[in-house]
């Protein structure tokens, strides 16, 4: 291919895809660099006092998040305090498979009901076919449920299932330096949030899933190429 038509074919294709992997959006995160957000625990950033701390419902809050990935692996943990030097994350619900670009809503994620009334940092970790991908978000935790904001939705054709990845299991097992963490979340157990609920049927969202896992696969090597020049 000309080099003039490979630029021109990587911008259109880039254009969408610049921003980042997945960003954030309830609550709000640390923050967004797509040229960091392969960067462990936070995707380059660390807490400090000036960040948007927003309260987080012990018994369950939303997360909601933008994923530019039409396949990929999430993991949502979460800590007491946000000193990074030596983390100690606890699991908060088994990892999920999520299909399907754009909003993708957890409505209900429960943290230790002990954690109300103490700061704390929530991580969302992303493996995808393009790598593995941070995003914190820094939160008061506080006593009771909280309320689904109109933010948090699912895109039309998204859907999410548990499951278990490799990759995703092994950065969790590798942070969990204390063998006396709560292992209450890890695997096994029945999560105590409820289950991802995006509702969709679940034909149409494979047939579409694997078109887009092709033309993901197509973006994540011209992003290869594009970083090789
Ligand atoms: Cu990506």
């Amino acid at each position: 291919m000309p080099p003039s038509k490979r630029i021109a074919l990587l911008g259109l294709i880039l254009a969408p895809a610049a921003l980042a992997h997945f960003v954030v959006n309830v609550p709000p995160p640390l923050g967004s660099n797509i040229d960091n957000e392969d960067t462990a625990p936070c995707g380059g950033f660390t807490p400090s006092s000036t960040d948007n701390t927003t309260d987080f419902h012990v018994d369950g809050d939303a997360i909601g998040l933008t994923t530019l990935h039409a396949q990929c692996f999430f993991a949502y943990r979460g800590m007491l305090g946000t000193s990074l030097t030596s983390p100690n994350w606890t699991v908060l619900i088994p990892t999920i498979e999520e299909f399907g670009l754009n909003s993708f809503c957890e409505p209900s994620i429960a943290v230790p009901s002990s954690w109300a009334g103490s700061s704390g940092l929530l991580q969302i970790i992303q493996d995808s076919e393009d790598g593995i991908h941070y995003q914190c978000m820094s939160v008061n935790f506080v006593a009771g449920k909280g309320t689904v904001p109109s933010t948090c939705t699912n895109s039309s054709g998204v859907s999410a299932q548990f499951t278990s990845d490799n990759t995703l299991t092994s950065i969790e097992s590798g942070s969990s330096s204390s063998p006396s963490q709560t292992s209450s979340s890890q695997g096994t157990s029945s999560p105590t949030t409820s289950q991802p609920s995006p509702s969709t049927s679940k034909g149409a969202a494979a047939s579409v899933a694997s078109l887009e896992m092709v033309s993901g696969s197509i973006l994540a090597g011209l992003l290869c190429a594009l970083f090789n020049f």
